[in-house]
């Protein structure tokens, strides 16, 4: 890597995305210090990063030597293995606990809808209502919508409230991988006494067996992706619109010189939808104009960014690594965030291009942000704030602006109702299509590719030479989140990109009119991934769980909680998932051996690690044929066309 003149990393060797470069040289410029500068003047704890150091209680903090990890033991006597999985768990925890709060807003949402409480929003999909509901078992002929939601909403109730018994969603994983986590005794209650838990066992002297804490950690975990990530997506899909595919302009040039620049950036869609009809009030496009503005331009980023564009082709400025960055551009009147991945950093970046820094959620402020809280109950008194204040910014900018003139067009919104309809046609919609294509080889796996970008990687970097790399192999891709915006900034949502994968992919793919590489939307929306496997294993001929299909996950820049919780439900759900970057686990020791190798010998999936995107995606071939070769289909790529006896044949 290069250095420029103050000694500093050159700005290309930070990043893949243009756009960002452009605005890290000009941050430099201006004397504005952002993440990517603040990553490299802080050096990573080596213990701590290796994850041998317990600061659960005072006796400590105890250091141990991640070398030699054996040669010492805590202060109460908690060894290496004691250590790390309680840490894992941990993060385990956290990062279950924010999907399922977002999962249960969404819920608390829907339940003010169905009561009549709440009228500035509705029920927009009622036949995925009913879909919904009938797959948890609830009767649906000749019944309102209202009765209908009414016991939806008690049933999901469930996924956090309940004490004992099985969380509602877990009905629709196929039989026998819910049969494996019953007999390990996994299967998530709610969210809440398994977060409780998780988190009772990891004080000190309580859980001190490894193995039994990553059974709880794997519990917790499930109750995130089949619990509240599930809850979220479905609900939002129900409220606001099952997506189906749209073309949507990504990337830091879809912010207008000439309008009001509105960027909203979290994770709850309800204070986005909300911001979304009062930009589109003509009260405030006239208050705009009258300004001298063009109009308002509302641009989101992150993973509520991605659910807006997914539903209604919002345009999109950037992943994680590009939010500090955009409000170098001095184009940006308001910076509107909710909660989850925003960067206390954002305030001092915002205060130097005298932008508005707007927090509107009680769980989420920042020391320095204006606070204007969002009530699902009065939804506009919070946006039409926000507007007034933007618009005068507007009217008043001083900073000069700076746009990068980068726009990247792409299809997105792959909901999985819409890949069953896409693969099946209207008359037979089913994963039956993507099943044969898999079975006769033109199609060699399919791989999720998701999460968060990290300033210790080059951004997008590893996201895009990993996706090339799988669909090159014939590897349909499946993404959500930064990994999802990294791609389309890279041109790689758009059919054409057809012609960077395989033969049998790219012939697919061209037959059907789909890129290689699908977005799903945001990070809960995993869940339609979990969806998509269940459905794949039911469609028949790949086995009867998720850890018998030829499927892979990575999460390749990763850096949240909530990634390693998403991580451990996929492991947990049978996949195999390797994160880049690095992973907080100490080489040869019980708990690195248990995560890395001893769940998959129980039946489900399990972790990988490296850092080279051609590394990550060789790993995930790997695994990909090594299942191929266990279903007895590794020699079926010469294309022929399999039938349903042989499909019976193959499963038996
Ligand atoms: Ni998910 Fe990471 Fe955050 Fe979304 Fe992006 S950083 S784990 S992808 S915005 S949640």
């Amino acid at each position: 890597m290069g250095k420029d003149k103050d000694n500093k990393l050159d700005a290309e060797s930070l990043t893949s995305c243009e756009a960002t470069c452009q605005m890290i040289k000009k941050a430099r410029k201006d004397g504005v210090i952002l993440d990517a500068d603040r990553a490299a003047e802080m050096r990573p704890c080596p213990i701590g990063a290796d994850s041998a150091c317990c600061k659960h209680c005072f006796m400590g903090p105890c250091r141990l030597n991640p070398r030699d990890p054996y040669s010492k033991a805590g202060v109460c006597g908690a060894t290496i293995d004691t250590i790390m999985a309680r840490n894992f768990a941990r993060m385990v925890a956290t990062g279950s606990a924010a999907h399922n709060d977002h999962g249960m807003s969404i819920l608390e949402l829907f339940k003010g809808i169905i009561d009549g409480k709440i009228t500035d929003y509705k029920i927009s999909d009622t036949a995925k209502l009913e879909v919904v509901a009938k797959s948890i078992g609830i009767e649906t002929e000749g019944r309102s919508i209202k009765e209908i939601g009414t016991d939806l909403y008690k049933e999901l109730d469930k996924t956090y409230t309940q004490v004992e018994g099985e969380m509602p969603f877990v009905k629709r994983a196929p039989a026998d991988t819910l049969e494996d986590w019953r007999k390990a005794g996994i299967v998530p209650r709610g969210a809440m006494r398994e977060v409780m838990e998780l988190l009772t066992r990891t004080h000190i002297g309580c859980d001190q067996h490894y193995e039994n804490i990553t059974r709880q950690s794997s519990r917790t975990a499930l109750a995130d992706g089949w619990g509240g990530s599930m809850v979220a997506t479905e609900l939002s899909d129900i409220m606001f619109g099952t997506p189906s595919p749209l073309l949507a302009d990504v990337n830091m040039g879809v912010l207008k010189e000439d309008q009001v620049n509105v960027i909203v950036h979290g994770h709850e869609p309800n204070l986005f939808e909300s911001m979304l009809a009062a930009v589109n009030d003509p009260f405030f496009i006239n208050a705009a104009k009258e300004k001298g503005a063009k109009g308002i331009n509302l641009v989101g980023m992150c993973c509520s960014g991605a659910e807006m564009m997914s539903r209604h082709g919002v345009p999109h400025a950037g992943n994680f690594g590009s939010t500090e960055a955009v409000i170098v551009t001095g184009a940006v009147d308001a910076m509107v965030v909710d909660i989850q991945c925003i960067k206390q950093g954002l305030v001092e970046v915002a205060k130097c291009y005298d932008t508005h820094m707007v927090t509107t959620n009680p769980r989420c402020m920042i020391e320095g942000a204006t606070h204007i809280e969002f009530d699902e109950e009065e939804p506009r008194a919070c946006t039409d704030e926000i507007l007034f204040k933007a618009i005068s910014r507007f009217s008043t900018r001083k900073m000069p602006v700076e746009i990068p003139k980068i726009t990247n067009p792409g299809i997105h919104g792959f909901s999985h109702e819409y890949i069953e309809y896409v693969l099946g046609g209207t008359f037979r919609g089913s994963y039956y299509t993507l099943n044969d294509n898999i079975i006769n080889g033109r199609i060699r796996g399919v791989a999720g590719v998701v999460g968060c970008t990290n300033p210790r990687v080059k951004q997008d970097h590893v996201h895009i030479e990993l996706v090339k790399e799988l669909i090159k192999n014939d590897v349909l891709v499946l993404q959500t989140g930064c990994s999802q915006i990294a791609l389309a900034k890279a041109g790689f949502l758009v059919p054409e990109a057809a012609h960077f994968a395989g033969p049998g992919l790219s012939e697919v793919c061209e037959a059907v009119g789909i890129p290689p590489v699908l977005g799903l939307g945001s990070c809960v929306d995993n869940s339609r991934i979990l969806i998509a496997a269940s459905a794949m294993v039911k469609a028949g001929g790949l086995g009867t769980r998720i850890a018998d299909l030829p499927v892979a996950g990575a999460a390749p820049e990763w850096m949240s909680e909530k990634a390693i919780a998403i991580g451990q439900y996929f492991v947990a759900s049978g996949v195999y998932t390797v994160f880049g970057v690095g992973f907080p686990i100490v080489k040869d020791t019980k708990f690195h051996d248990l995560l890395y190798d001893g769940l998959e010998k129980q039946g489900f999936g399990k972790w990988g690690t490296a850092s080279d995107p051609h590394e990550i995606a060789q790993l995930m071939i790997a695994h990909i044929d090594k299942k191929r070769k266990e279903l007895g289909i590794d020699k079926a790529r010469d294309r022929v066309l399999v039938d349903m006896s042989d499909r019976r044949e193959l499963s038996a």
